[in-house]
């Protein structure tokens, strides 16, 4: 199997947590943003990344999308199982994994290159690098205003979570599934960020757990 991603990418280490956590062996190309859509758009019909190869007979060409990774890898290789036996807490889990897709992922992203655009800019200050997050702030329209709405989004995200996580080892039911490893790879990117590694230092005990589980190695910052 061959995985299409950006290496810093929060979405495309969600899907290396699972085929971490199946223990599958995999093959990693990292493209380059915007010249990726040359190479992924005629395989998918889409933009974003991560897409799977599989490279197998028989078998879809290209799976985009990260939640269609996870579908693919749990029919691809049953155990160890990443989805829930109890239908009610399956389903509770995709509501999750899709609220955290959706809207606390791309809550990350504003918040995180916000930081990196600012009081982060040191964790690297080179033209390229500050290039990279100039072009994806104009592209996804990250500024004061907007990311003050992304704090908002995250702060129920915090609330939730904790509800959660504190509670119980799982997100839903007891083992692992897909809302762990969506909630892990999305928040990830807070990790840099002083200010929410001092007020939720149970998040980053869970996110690293959860990379241990899937022999994932941890993000920048943990
Ligand atoms: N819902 C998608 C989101 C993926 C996504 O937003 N990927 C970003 C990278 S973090 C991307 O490919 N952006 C490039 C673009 O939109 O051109 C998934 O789960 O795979």
């Amino acid at each position: 199997m061959l995985l299409l991603q950006f290496s810093t990418s929060h979405y495309c280490r969600k899907a290396r947590l699972g085929l971490g956590y199946k223990q599958i062996k995999y093959k990693i190309e990292n493209l380059t943003p915007g010249l990726h859509i040359f190479r992924v758009k005629p395989l998918t019909g889409l933009k974003t990344l991560p897409v799977l190869l599989p490279e197998i007979e028989g078998e879809r060409n290209a799976i985009a999308d990260s939640t269609e990774i996870f579908k693919f890898l749990e029919t691809y290789q049953t155990e160890p199982c990443l989805f829930l036996p109890d239908h009610e807490q399956q389903t509770e889990a995709w509501m999750l994994e899709d609220w955290l897709d959706e809207s606390i992922g791309t809550a990350t992203r504003f918040v995180y290159y916000q930081f990196r655009a600012g009081e982060g800019k040191q964790i690297d200050p080179s033209l390229l690098s500050q290039t990279v997050i100039s072009v994806v702030r104009q592209q996804y329209g990250i500024n004061q205003a907007s990311v003050e709405l992304a704090q908002k989004r995250l702060a129920i995200a915090f609330d939730e979570l904790s509800i959660r996580w504190r509670k119980r080892d799982y997100l839903v039911g007891d083992r692992l599934s897909v809302a762990d490893l969506t909630a892990a790879a999305l928040l990830s990117p807070l990790s840099l960020i002083p200010h929410y590694r001092q007020e939720y230092p149970w998040l980053f005990e869970r996110i690293i757990q959860v990379h241990q589980l899937c022999y994932e190695p941890l993000p920048p910052g943990l």
